[in-house]
């Protein structure tokens, strides 16, 4: 199975700033928690992170047929992206959508996601631990229901 885990814009700041909401984590340590989670399952991951809405619409469109299912945090794209909603119903892979933060216990405009109702769940606001509970729920789904 290949999970394709992607990552929006400012996520490759993690770790130097912002430790309050987003933890102490950088990018690469939580990448590697998530190799290390998604061995055992028997799970490649392919990782990827842009600062740009263009290059992670061309990341999800690229996903069709190489992958299983992906984990998304589209960062602030989350809650501004037509273009990204737009291409993962283009896709229509299963993928479970992924935040650090609680995201609904934050500001109005980061308490809607414009890809939610899209996604197989949503994981909100365990820090890094996030990404893994996503990981480990989707390789349950898929094994459950293959696509
Ligand atoms: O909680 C999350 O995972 C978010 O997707 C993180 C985004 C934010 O825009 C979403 O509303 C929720 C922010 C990405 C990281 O931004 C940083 C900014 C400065 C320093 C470190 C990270």
């Amino acid at each position: 199975m290949r999970i394709a885990v992607l990552n929006g814009p400012n996520l490759n700041l993690l770790g130097q700033r912002e430790p309050e909401l987003y933890g102490r984590a950088t990018l690469a340590e939580i990448e590697a928690m998530v190799r290390a989670a998604a061995s055992p399952l028997q799970v490649e991951i392919e990782w990827f992170q842009t600062n740009h809405e263009g290059a992670l619409v061309d990341a999800v469109q690229a996903l069709r047929g190489r992958v299983d299912g992906a984990v998304i945090n589209a960062a602030a794209l989350t809650h501004t992206s037509l273009a990204l909603r737009d291409a993962l119903l283009a896709v229509r892979l299963p993928f479970v959508e992924v935040h650090l933060s609680n995201i609904f216990a934050r500001e109005p405009e980061r308490r809607h996601s414009l890809i939610a109702d899209l996604a197989v769940g949503v994981v909100a606001g365990f820090g890094a631990e996030s990404y893994r509970l996503a990981l480990q729920a989707l390789v349950g789904r898929l094994h459950a229901s293959p696509a």
